[in-house]
């Protein structure tokens, strides 16, 4: 048994080998097309404002509706689906979930609130005016980011894949898989459709993916790289493990939320002491 299970020990360890130097040589051609597709360009942008966010929100949704900013929360206990007043960071109207559910990515279409759960295959639904809980539909996979356009919601799962479908029965309408140059672009995560196009937060990078909905392409990247640790006027140091100065892991960059009548675009984070205003260049 145990040279079968070292002999397969040997042959897995080959496979990784064998996959990690394959992923260097995709590395080594960074700056070439494949299947047509160009490197995402780098896209620019400025920090115009900030304000307050609650330290203790597990941000996995992030949205304004009608001038007013809804955030669904996650983690076991602690998931909540509440509206915010911006400018002071408080919470204006909540919901709790049950125990038992994760909660994951929020969006408002007509006037009805989808929240995702992470792995209880149910999508919740709430009247946008009161957060009034108005029932559930089924979602059989996982659920991480979700946003719509003018006739669908979009979700993310956490893969390189983005499921539109019908906001009524979630029906499935069209899958979109979503790549650049290099390939899949996998754990996609918040969503949010700006001027066009989808913006995703990607789990475990420190980016915003640009990408063009007709083709899934990634067009362009917004470099997030330190970005709290650069712009917060607040101590991070709960964020910090003792004797390191990186926040950590846990804290990602998972928020984004657009106002298309006032043109403004906000970003925030998981536990994030602050939400940023920024300006696209
Ligand atoms: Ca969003």
């Amino acid at each position: 048994m145990n040279t079968l299970r070292n002999s397969i020990t040997i042959a897995a360890l080959l496979l990784l080998y064998g996959c990690a130097e394959s992923s260097q040589q995709t590395d080594a051609s960074s700056n070439q097309t494949q299947e047509g597709i160009q490197e995402p360009a780098s896209v620019g942008f400025s920090v115009v404002n900030s304000y307050p966010h609650d330290t203790a929100a597990f941000t996995q949704g992030f949205e304004i509706h009608d001038g007013k900013f809804i955030e669904s929360t996650g983690l076991l206990k602690r998931s909540s689906l509440h509206y915010i007043d911006i400018k002071t960071g408080t919470v204006t109207l909540r919901v709790n979930n049950q125990n038992d559910v994760f909660a994951e990515g929020v969006t408002i279409f007509n006037d009805t609130v989808y929240q995702l759960s992470w792995q209880n295959h149910l999508v919740f639904l709430y009247r946008a005016s009161d957060l009034k809980p108005i029932g559930n539909l089924p979602w059989t996979g996982e659920g991480w980011g979700i946003t719509h356009d003018s006739t669908q919601l979009i979700i993310s799962e956490g893969s390189e894949k983005l499921y539109f479908v019908d906001p009524g029965t979630l029906k499935l309408r069209k899958v979109l898989s979503v790549s650049d140059n290099l390939g899949a672009v996998n754990n996609l995560n918040e969503l949010e459709m700006i001027d066009g196009f989808i913006y995703a937060n990607r789990w475990q990078y420190d980016y915003i993916l640009k990408i063009d909905p007709s083709s899934g392409h990634v067009v362009g990247r917004l470099n997030f790289q330190d970005f709290l640790e650069r712009n917060s006027k607040k101590d991070l140091s709960y964020l910090k493990k003792e004797g390191t100065i990186a926040v950590e892991s846990g804290a990602v960059l998972n928020g984004i939320a657009y106002d298309p009548k006032e043109k403004k675009l906000y970003i925030t984070g998981k536990l994030w002491p602050e939400v940023f205003e920024i300006r696209i260049n």
